[in-house]
């Protein structure tokens, strides 16, 4: 089995969507190995984006991870379960993003763009290891 990891954002809790986003895995065929509703310390929040530290959009990043409640979350397919979610998900900007993706259909800001997923084989082994060193 191939896994990647997903963050369902504050935004997106907030909004009350955090079934519909899980519905829409579940519908495609992927499976959660692993979740939970976490709020997500600074510290944990600048690893987890460690390759965005720096850029100009790095302390608001920061701050909107951590401003409120989280799902984290394992998907679980058979193979580029990532490329698979990340198809799902849009582009980052949501203006851009096409209808039927996450952001498409329920976002139209970048800085609020509903859900992280993992963008590579790599970065899903990392990104597992941070939140769920068990299943790592
Ligand atoms: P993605 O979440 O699609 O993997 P990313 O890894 O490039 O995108 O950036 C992580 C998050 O940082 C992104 O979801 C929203 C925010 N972000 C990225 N680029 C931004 C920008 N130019 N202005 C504001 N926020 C940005
Ligand atoms: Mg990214």
């Amino acid at each position: 089995m191939d896994r990647t990891l997903i963050i369902v954002k504050p935004d997106a809790v907030a909004r009350g969507l955090l079934g519909e986003i899980l519905t829409r895995f579940e519908r495609r065929g992927l499976r959660l190995a692993a979740g939970a509703l976490r709020s997500l310390d600074e510290a944990t929040a600048r690893a987890h984006y460690a390759e965005h530290d720096g850029k100009p959009f790095f302390p608001r990043l920061v701050e909107f991870i951590t401003s409120g409640p989280v799902f984290v979350g394992v998907l679980e397919g058979t193979e580029d379960v990532f490329a698979v979610v990340r198809t799902m998900m849009g582009t980052t900007n949501p203006k851009e993003s096409a209808p039927g993706t996450i952001r498409g259909d329920l976002a139209t800001e970048t800085g609020e763009n509903l859900i992280h997923g993992s963008d590579s084989l790599e970065s899903a082994r990392r990104e597992i290891a941070l939140f769920f060193p068990d299943l790592a």
